[in-house]
């Protein structure tokens, strides 16, 4: 009697032997480390032949954190955007055909040095991305989506491949925060011209959006024991327009929709100055004194709003305002803003930020503030956010124990114009074309400040001369793409010749996403 083993064994060999022989394909010399990747990773290594990406190809992602699926999802989402190609996940289904793998694993390798990191090996027959968290998986899968190239190979068999070149990429970002700004408080920007945004800044690997939602000219955020902060307050804009404001619903979408690409939301209640849209809405509010009298502001004019600081009235409504937002802010930070209180006498100012960071506290948040709240007594906790030629009471900060955030705006403000003949845009921080943008390291740019003191860089775009997307991304693109590589990547990888002609092989993702970018003279777009 022939034993079942021996049949069962007798059946898989006849099986394998049916079957017919894969052809193995001859690729064309690939060179993995020659793609435009931006930002430029840590490490790059090419075995110069190709993973043929096609509709056989599955992603699998780590059982051991439910986390990764969501990524996998997301990777299979923008290749089909890409390729039309539709990749299944996890598939369980024994009749849709594998040929290739793509793994997204979780790993605790001591290699992966920072929650960020991520290991990238592709090879002919699989990819392997391992990382420590589902975030740094997600930044690894930005580097692969740059890796899948924009033509097919329509020859090698008798459908189309993408052929993504194979070798390693090791990378861990250089700071671990990486943000941009989008002020919404000048003019209103919809969810979606917001999600569009953040779209594109996770393509780059930021890791945070700072929300400037209120200012003179406008209180952008619904806050539901005070009312008439949006029924006033939202009701206009920079220029006289109609204004408008984020319910929580909207503002809960929008952190809901940051966090599926690993970004978090920081919002901001700029104050005591910039308060005008506030103290409109509820005159209780207002300083007195030296600080104009509140009315609906269209202007572009800053520093002549304040906060009474000595009315316990107005800690209980800010008290109401920031519990009411970091109830729906699921990342670590409150801003409290703090620039440009110009009519509010500094021992004033001084006693206001020391309570408002408190009440910060209270409702589980770190204050992040412009560099003027570092005049005051603050805790190591707080943030100090660099934005301004006076870096000393930061660097006494960061002596203190508070980190820094560096937005240097002669070097990082979004909203200044590149050149004389830029259409949008303001002048007073001086013009920044896209190489004075990208030409500088923050370590050497501001004295005195230790680089282990630096959080992390943030370009805000601040909208008194913008109101819509196109508008935004003229001002923001190419050169928000250039703080990307600024946060992300070494010092001593960054170069502007080799980066600029990597910026200008982006049109192709540019153009798939409808970014109205500023089509700079310094970059060979190649068109
Ligand atoms: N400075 C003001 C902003 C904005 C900006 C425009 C800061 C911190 C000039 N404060 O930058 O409100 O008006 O470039």
């Amino acid at each position: 009697m022939i034993s079942r083993v021996v049949l069962v064994f007798v059946a898989i060999i006849s099986l394998v032997a049916c079957q017919p022989k894969k052809k193995e394909i001859n690729f064309p010399k690939t060179d993995l480390t020659q793609v435009a990747l931006i930002p430029k990773p840590l490490k790059t290594i090419a075995t110069n032949s190709a993973f043929a990406l096609d509709g056989e190809t599955a992603i699998y992602t780590s059982t051991t954190d439910a986390n990764f699926e969501a990524v996998g999802q997301f990777l299979s989402q923008k290749i089909k955007k890409k390729t039309g190609l539709d990749l299944g996940v996890n598939p369980t289904d024994g009749d849709t055909p594998v040929e290739r793998v793509v793994y997204i694993n979780q790993s605790d390798s001591e290699e992966l040095s920072t929650p960020e990191s991520y290991q990238l090996y592709v090879k002919k027959d699989s990819i392997f991305l391992n990382a420590k968290t589902a975030a740094g998986a997600f930044r690894g899968i930005q580097t692969l989506r740059q890796l899948i190239p924009e033509q097919t190979n329509d020859t090698l068999t008798d459908h189309p491949l993408w052929l993504i070149p194979t070798g390693k990429v090791l990378d861990e970002p250089r700071y671990g925060y990486r943000a941009s700004m989008l002020d919404v408080a000048r003019h209103f920007f919809t969810v979606d011209e917001v999600k569009k945004y953040l779209d594109i800044l996770a393509y780059y690997k930021f890791n945070a959006l700072h929300l400037h939602l209120s200012d003179d000219q406008g209180w952008r955020i619904e806050i539901k024991s005070w009312p008439k902060l949006t029924e006033v307050g939202g009701a206009s804009e920079v220029g006289g327009g109609e204004g408008g404001f984020y319910t929580q619903e909207d503002y809960k979408e929008l952190v809901a929709y940051a966090a599926e690409r690993h970004i978090i939301i920081i919002p901001e209640i700029d104050m005591p100055g910039h308060t005008n849209a506030a103290s409109l809405s509820y005159p209780f509010l207002h300083a007195g004194g030296k600080a104009d009298k509140p009315r609906v502001r269209t202007d572009m004019l800053v520093g002549y709003s304040s906060f009474h600081t000595r009315k316990d009235t107005v800690y209980a409504f800010l008290d109401d305002v920031i519990r009411e937002i970091a109830a729906i802010t699921p990342g670590p930070y409150f801003h409290i803003g703090g620039d440009e209180s110009h009519v509010t006498k500094k021992k004033d100012y001084i006693h206001f930020v020391e309570k408002v960071e408190k009440i910060v506290h209270k409702h589980g948040k770190q204050a992040i503030g412009w560099n003027e709240i570092a005049q005051a007594k603050i805790s190591p906790s707080s943030v100090v956010q660099l934005w301004n030629d006076e870096p000393h009471d930061a660097i006494n900060a960061a002596k203190n124990g508070s980190k820094i955030i560096v937005s240097s705006a002669k070097k990082m403000y979004l909203d200044m114009k590149y050149d004389s003949i830029s259409e949008y845009g303001l002048t007073w921080a001086g013009m920044i074309p896209v190489d004075v943008g990208y030409n500088w390291d923050p370590k050497t740019y501001i004295k005195d400040l230790p680089e282990e003191s630096v959080l992390g860089i943030e370009a805000p775009l601040w909208s008194e001369t913008i109101s819509n997307s196109a508008e935004l991304e003229y001002l923001a693109f190419p050169r928000v793409i250039g703080y990307a590589e600024l946060g992300w990547s070494r010092a001593e990888n960054r170069d502007w010749e080799d980066y600029k002609v990597r910026l200008a092989k982006q049109v192709p993702y540019m153009k798939r996403m409808d970014i109205k970018y500023y089509p700079t003279k310094l970059v060979d777009w190649g068109e």
